[in-house]
Parts: C-alpha cells; sequence; structure tokens
C-alpha cells in the first residue's frame, strides 16, 4: 500500500502570536525545536528550566509542505495518518480543517482525499496551550496530588510527568511526537490482526486469526505465513468465515522463555487480504512468541497467590520500573531505548513495569522486550490523582484504550494490563458521588472491557497496587495482591523494615541516590555543583529529597571527606536498601513471587531512586542488582538489629546469621555453599561449606551460623562474614556481610594492584589484588566511556579479582591504567 512519509516534508513552526517561521523536526517538539533554532538554551542546564515555563503558555503552529505523487491520488481513499500528536491540535490541509484531536495517546487516521492536490500541499498542525486547555475545562477539580503542581492536568491526556514529577521537570511540551504519513488504498484495507495461540495437550500450537479490515471484508480471503529465522514453518489460505479459528499450526513450536528461563525464539506472522482477482488489500506483519502467560491468584496457604505462569511455569518476577526515557520523547528510536533495556536484561532482570504517568511506549521499546525476554507489566496511563467521569472524557478513554490494546497484544512479552498506579490510595470509593463514579467506570469498566474485548487473554488488574477490593494495608498486602512499599524513603523507617512484611508480590520500593559527578557535570558547572546549591537542588524533585538522602546515608556510613564522597556513599545505601528489600523477596520465594524496585531510569540528568543515570551510567545499586536478581543467590538473614540506647550507647540483638539460597533458574543445579568468618585484621576465624542442591522455585534456609560468642570475643566491629555459592569452580553469588552498621567498622585501609590484560583491542581484563579487606571497590576510569562486567565490589585478602573492561575505542592497558583511579569504602573518610 503506498505510503508517504511526512517526516521528510519541509517543516517550520512558529508560536502562533508570531508571523516568524523557524525550521522544525518531525517527529519533534516545540522545545527541541527552540533548542535546534537556538532560541533557548539547554533545558536541563543548571536553572534553566525556571526559565522556559512560558512556552507552555504560548500556542504552536507547525507547517510542512510535501509534494504528493500522482500515483497516491489514483487510490480511491488517501488517508493522513498521525500516530501521535501532542495533543490539543487542530489539523489543516491546504487551508481546510480535517481534524481536532485532544489525546496524546491515539492514533488517528482521517480521509482526506479530496482536500489534497498533485504536487505542492500543505498541512498545518495547531497547537493550543495544554495550561489554557486545562484551565479552560475546569469544570472538574481533582483532589489536589502532590506530583501534579499544575492542578487539574488530568483533564487533560497527555503525559502526566511532563506537568512535573518527583523525578522530572515540568516541561509542557506540543508537538508531532510521533510518525506522520499518507496511506493509499482502494477498496479495501488489512488493518490489524488479532492472533490467539491455543497450547494443546500434545505440545503443538495453533494460532486462530481474526483479521479486521477497514470495510467489510466480503470477497475477501486472507493468507497466512509463519517463518522461523527466514524458514516457513506453516502458511495457510483462509476465509472470512474462519476469521478466529484455529488457521495455523505449529508441530514442534520453540517456546518464548522470559530471560532466565529459556530462549526468546521470535515467529515472523504476516498476514496478507487478497480480493477476488488476487491483488493484496493490506498486509500486516507481528514477531510473535509461542507462550502461554497466565496471572494465578488461586487461593492458597496464605491467602491469594500473586503470580505469574509463563507457559505454564511460576516465574519470579525481578526488575524495575520504567519511566519515560527522556523529558521530551518525541522521536525517540530504538537506539534510545537499547542501552537501558540491555542494562536490565544484563542485570537478571527479567521484566519492566511501564509506570502509568508517563506514555504508552514505542514500539522499538516493545521490540527489545520481546528481543530481551522482559516482561512488560503495562500500566494505562493513569497515576495518582482521580480522573474526570463524564461520558466525552470516558469516549476518549475508550478510544485510547482500543488503540493501544490493539497495538501490543500480539506482543510476546505483554504480561499484564494494569489500569493505574497508585489511585486507590487516594480513596476513591469513599469519594464525592462524580469522582467515585469516574474511577469505577474507567478501571472497573472501560479498561479492562476494552482488555477482554480486543485482547480476550492477557490479564488486566486494576491498580497498581491493588488487592482485588479497596485496601491497602501491609497486613493484607502479606495475603493478597501487589503492594508498594514506601515506609522506606518516603516514610524514613529503617531499612530493615523491608523484612517486617510478606507481601505477595511488592512493585514499587526504592531509595534515591545522587548522579554520578561525571552526570552532574553535564548540567552543571563545578563551581556551581554543590549539592544544595541552586543548580543541584533543581535538580532534585522530591522536596524532602537531600534530606532524606542524608539521613540514611548518615544512619550507615562516616561523614564524607567531600561531596564525590557523598555520593559515592549515597549509591552504595541505595544498594545496599534494595538489596535488603529483594533479598528478602526473593527468600519469601514462593510467597512472594514479584519484586519490581522504583525505578530503572532517568528523564534528564537528576537525584533520583534510577539505578541508570540519565548518561546511561551505571549507578552502584545496577552493579547490585545484577547480583541480588542472580538465578543462584546466596543471601543472609540476620535477624535482630542494634539500636542506640539512652545515652547513645550502642546495643545489639544480633546472635546469629541465617544463609540461605534461593533459585529461579529453570533446571536443577548442584553447588557448594561457603561462608568464613573474618576479622576485618585479615585473621579468619572460622570457615564451613556444604553441598546444596539449587532447585528451581525454590529459597532453602540451610545454616544458623552463631556470631555471638565470636562478637563478644572479638567485638563486632572487627568482624565480616563472606558467603560463596559456587560450582564447578565458577562463583554463582558471593557477598559480605557485616554484624553493625560500616560506620563503626574497624576498616583497613589499603589499595588494590591492578594488572591488565588485553582480550581484544577494546576489551581489556583488570585483576585486582588488595592486601586487606576493602568494601566497595569503586573503579573509575575517567573519559573512556568504558562499560564493566563489575564496580562496587569487595576484595578479599589476597584473592584476586578480575573484571572485565569493555571501550567504545581500542586502547592500551597503558592508557587505561594510567586513568584508572579506584578507591573502596575506607577512603570515604579516612
Ligand atoms: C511512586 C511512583 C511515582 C513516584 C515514586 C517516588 O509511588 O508511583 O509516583 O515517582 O513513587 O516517589
Amino acid at each position: 500500500m503506498p505510503v508517504l512519509s511526512l517526516s521528510s516534508a519541509a517543516w517550520h513552526f512558529r508560536d502562533a502570536a508570531t508571523q516568524r517561521w523557524l525550521p522544525a523536526t518531525v517527529p519533534g517538539c516545540v522545545h527541541t525545536d527552540l533548542v535546534a533554532a537556538k532560541k533557548i538554551p539547554d533545558p536541563f542546564f543548571g536553572t534553566n528550566e525556571l526559565g522556559l515555563q512560558w512556552i507552555e503558555e504560548r500556542d504552536w503552529e507547525y507547517r510542512g509542505t510535501f509534494s504528493v505523487p500522482p500515483a497516491l491520488l489514483s487510490d480511491e481513499v488517501v488517508e493522513l495518518v498521525a500516530d501521535g500528536l501532542d495533543t490539543v491540535a487542530t489539523v489543516t490541509l491546504n487551508g481546510t480543517e480535517v481534524a481536532r484531536t485532544d489525546n496524546m495517546f491515539v492514533g488517528f487516521r482521517w480521509p482526506v482525499k479530496s482536500r489534497l492536490r498533485p504536487g505542492r500541499n500543505e498541512i498545518v498542525v495547531r497547537f493550543e496551550s495544554a495550561m489554557k486547555y486545562v484551565r479552560a475545562n475546569s469544570s472538574f477539580t481533582p483532589p489536589r496530588e502532590i506530583n501534579d503542581p499544575v492542578g487539574g492536568c488530568v483533564r487533560i491526556r497527555k503525559q502526566q510527568c511532563q506537568f512535573g514529577w518527583d523525578w522530572g521537570p515540568r516541561f509542557v511540551t506540543a508537538g508531532i511526537w510521533r510518525d506522520l504519513r499518507l496511506e493509499s488504498w482502494t477498496a479495501n484495507r488489512l488493518e490489524a490482526v488479532r492472533v490467539t495461540q491455543h497450547h494443546d495437550s500434545d505440545g503443538t500450537v495453533a494460532l486462530s486469526l481474526a483479521p479486521e479490515t477497514a470495510r467489510p471484508a466480503d470477497g475477501l480471503t486472507f493468507h497466512a505465513s509463519l517463518k522461523l529465522a527466514g524458514k516457513e514453518v506453516a502458511q495457510a489460505y483462509f476465509g472470512r468465515a474462519e476469521a478466529g479459528q484455529r488457521i495455523l499450526s505449529v508441530k514442534d513450536p520453540q517456546r518464548w522463555w522470559p530471560a532466565g528461563q529459556g530462549a526468546q525464539p521470535l515467529y515472523d506472522l504476516t498476514v496478507t487480504a487478497l480480493d477476488a482477482a488476487g491483488q493484496a488489500r493490506g498486509s500486516v506483519h507481528h514477531r510473535i512468541g509461542l507462550r502461554t502467560i497466565a496471572l494465578d491468584r488461586s487461593a492458597d496457604q496464605w491467602g491469594e497467590c500473586f503470580r505469574f505462569l509463563v507457559n505454564g511455569r511460576p516465574v519470579f518476577l525481578k526488575g524495575a520500573n520504567w519511566i519515560p526515557a527522556h523529558s521530551f520523547v518525541a522521536g525517540l528510536t530504538r537506539r534510545d531505548y537499547e542501552r537501558d533495556l540491555r542494562a536490565a536484561a544484563a542485570a537478571n532482570m527479567n521484566c519492566v513495569r511501564v509506570w502509568g504517568g508517563g506514555i504508552y511506549e514505542h514500539e522499538a521499546f516493545h521490540d527489545l522486550c520481546d528481543e530481551l525476554g522482559l516482561l512488560v507489566w503495562q500500566d494505562f496511563m493513569f497515576s495518582c490523582t482521580l480522573y474526570p467521569g463524564d461520558e466525552r472524557f470516558l469516549a476518549n478513554v475508550r478510544r485510547e484504550a482500543d488503540y493501544q490494546v490493539r497495538r501490543l497484544r500480539h506482543r510476546a512479552s505483554i504480561a499484564l494490563w494494569c489500569g493505574n498506579n497508585e489511585i486507590p490510595g487516594l480513596n476513591p470509593e469513599s469519594a464525592e458521588g462524580e469522582l467515585k463514579k469516574g474511577y469505577e467506570a474507567v478501571f472497573h469498566e472501560v479498561l479492562p472491557q476494552a482488555v477482554q474485548a480486543l485482547d480476550g487473554v492477557t490479564p488486566y488488574w486494576p491498580s497498581s497496587p491493588w488487592r482485588g477490593r479497596f485496601e491497602r494495608s501491609h497486613e493484607n498486602g502479606e495475603k493478597s495482591g501487589d503492594t508498594h512499599f514506601w515506609d522506606v524513603w518516603h516514610a524514613r523507617h529503617p531499612v530493615k523494615d523491608y523484612e517486617k512484611w510478606s507481601f505477595r508480590f511488592v512493585s514499587e520500593f526504592g531509595m534515591q541516590s545522587y548522579a554520578s559527578p561525571e552526570t552532574n557535570a553535564t548540567f552543571c558547572p563545578t563551581h556551581e555543583g554543590n549539592v544544595f546549591g541552586p543548580a543541584m537542588e533543581n535538580h532534585q524533585k522530591n522536596r524532602a529529597g537531600n534530606q532524606i538522602i542524608l539521613d540514611y546515608v548518615s544512619r550507615r556510613y562516616r561523614f564524607p571527606r567531600t561531596q564525590k564522597d557523598l555520593i559515592y556513599l549515597s549509591q552504595l545505601n541505595q544498594a545496599h536498601c534494595m538489596q535488603v528489600g529483594v533479598e528478602h523477596y526473593r527468600r519469601l520465594m514462593p510467597r512472594c513471587m514479584g519484586a519490581i524496585y522504583w525505578q530503572l531510569n532517568d528523564c534528564w540528568p537528576v537525584a533520583s531512586w534510577s539505578s541508570i543515570e540519565f548518561t546511561g551510567h551505571w549507578k552502584a545499586l545496577h552493579f547490585a542488582a545484577r547480583r541480588f536478581f542472580a538465578p543462584a543467590l546466596v543471601t543472609a538473614h540476620v535477624p535482630g538489629d542494634e539500636k542506640p540506647t539512652i545515652g547513645n550507647y550502642r546495643e545489639t540483638t544480633v546472635d546469629e546469621v541465617h544463609l540461605y539460597t534461593v533459585f529461579d533458574g529453570p533446571a536443577p543445579r548442584s553447588a557448594r555453599l561457603r561462608w568464613e568468618l573474618w576479622r576485618l585484621d585479615g585473621r579468619r576465624l572460622a570457615a564451613r561449606s556444604r553441598a546444596v542442591k539449587l532447585v528451581p522455585g525454590e529459597s532453602v534456609r540451610h545454616e544458623t551460623v552463631a556470631v555471638r560468642p565470636h562478637m563478644d570475643k572479638h567485638g563486632r566491629d572487627h568482624l565480616y562474614v563472606r558467603l560463596i555459592l559456587e560450582s564447578n569452580g565458577e562463583t554463582l553469588s558471593e557477598q559480605s556481610v557485616f554484624l553493625t552498621s560500616p560506620r563503626f567498622l574497624a576498616l583497613p585501609a589499603g589499595a588494590p594492584r591492578v594488572t591488565a590484560k588485553a582480550v581484544s583491542p577494546n576489551e581489556i581484563d583488570l585483576t585486582f589484588v588488595a592486601p586487606v579487606f576493602l568494601h566497595a571497590v569503586d573503579c573509575n576510569v575517567r573519559g573512556l566511556h568504558a562499560s564493566l562486567s563489575d564496580n562496587f565490589f569487595d576484595l578479599y585478602p589476597k584473592v584476586p579479582r578480575t573484571i572485565r573492561v569493555t571501550l567504545p575505542r581500542p586502547t592500551s592497558t597503558k592508557t587505561l591504567l594510567a586513568r584508572l583511579r579506584t578507591h573502596s569504602l575506607v577512603d570515604s573518610f579516612a
């Protein structure tokens, strides 16, 4: 079918109140176009955000001129297709209005043949200020939400976090944010194909195919072909009468699995509509994975389970929450998603939650999730506040849900449709009449109906968190549903409180840290880089953020020497908190079947809960995540705690260390569990090892190490326990356990000896050997844009540790060693 992309048209834009047109990019948005035209400075730099708020108050016009080839006009229908307009737009073609839109999350298709002419044409898209729209539609006033600085941004179906969030700036933009094109066809057009999989008991997978056409499909036949790695494995012709029935059958199917459970084979399905003369009337191509996904909520000994079954196998979901990859999402491509999604998979994650205050992500995002085996918990884009429920709004939501469900339902990685983020926390059930009705209508009628009618297989869950009814006590989170746990961080509870609760599934919990000095330098000149100064404060969007970081850092570490050390400690603290949470949730398996921390990525350079900085730099947390999400994990539960008594005397209730293995690999394996008790000055006091069997889905407590006698004799400030899980000489998992807060530890000073060995022009192995125990060694290779296979690791006395450094360009070992700086916890205060 002929297509004319309008991205390559000659585009200009202007403030609608002025006459001056400037060059524009489509897809794009007004902020990035203003930057490109040098009309505004870098919006992320310093406090520039504050001076750019005028942009949201203006109306903006985009004008494109393009030439229509006569062939396009010879078809019966020509449609203008807009995959995304942000947001209140009036579209005009050659001077005549085509349509008005008010939903950024819907793709549109308008017949425009009569308005086009051969040769030169002009399209104008005028965007009304979203702020004006919000004010004009003031009949609905939601109860104020903390992340809605505007008040009422929910009246418009637009990426909510553009209005500001507790990790994101306020840039209420406008623009043609996704692809825009002309498509022409005659007689009929195949629009979509609904694919339903049937996994039969003999192992065969059958696909039923339901084509959806622009006009009634009278007289059409369809051809379906399924290929794996370019080789056809099934094909068939079918008629309208067989639509929705089993069309293709795959005898020896290769199943798609989430990362860590198996491979991700993707089959190419192509369905073509043919008319009586055999002429193609449109074709749809999907890459699909053969798998079943179910949300199991059956009754069990604890209440009601909440676990995902993939191909019938229970899978513990390990992952992080995903926010928009950039403050300006317009025109993002695969490259923009690849870095962080690959990093998620590299950190042993098998899932991401697309959080409901952002956007429905780009096809490229979902391609990558399918390829990498990252299950997607897909929120609908509603978050943290109550929404209108009038007919006009509901119709708009219905259109949006229809569009998005049809767009994404075939994806191998789509595991769940979730109605919203955190709205039940605002007590919609006890809200005033209209608010309550609106809530019920959107999340218990319109959205589930769309999922049921258009997908029919993927489960729907009304909110995250949700328990099957309106209630959100921690006690009930131990029985059913999913939980967001923010006692640690927002309520400043002790980190140990993670271990207080036996939740069924935890879809949010988090701890902030500062981004690295390198990332901060991208928006802040060093002399203005004080974390409490105006530029850095503007890049800390949680009002209490700095205090809370300092609070938790001070509970665990000594007063840092420099701001760099503070940044390092904030990252160690964040990694520690998430480790405590995740390892607890994993030890609880199978009672708990998911741990999704807040948050994977950033949309600009900022202090936040992310494990990957905006620049792609991995924080200590991301390296820790790779360890605590490893399929075979050795983990310790240390019952008791150290607390100050009156007079600030330290008292501990710690007596024992309980050693567990947790395993969620696909097949059993044998391993050896070792522990060693060491004095920090280098004397080994005790050691033990035992053979263990790692069984999929099992968390097993193997050993109790009685540490109290050693604590009494040597003092807990002088001890650490080293844990190792190994198999055939390979370390599967390893960590150090302290019996007091690290700030009290008598850490020996020392630096590692480093040797380098080139493995390939772009890869160098670094081997570290330290004379003494060093905690959380941070290796920094300045300016080389290197990626490290591990970092923030412990070195044990005289035990070599090798990491691989991958460099974007060929680099000599000499250059690398010259750039390398290492420091460890002891250096942050010594
Ligand atoms: C959550 C999220 C976000 C927020 C985060 C940190 O509950 O859903 O709204 O950014 O906490 O406060």
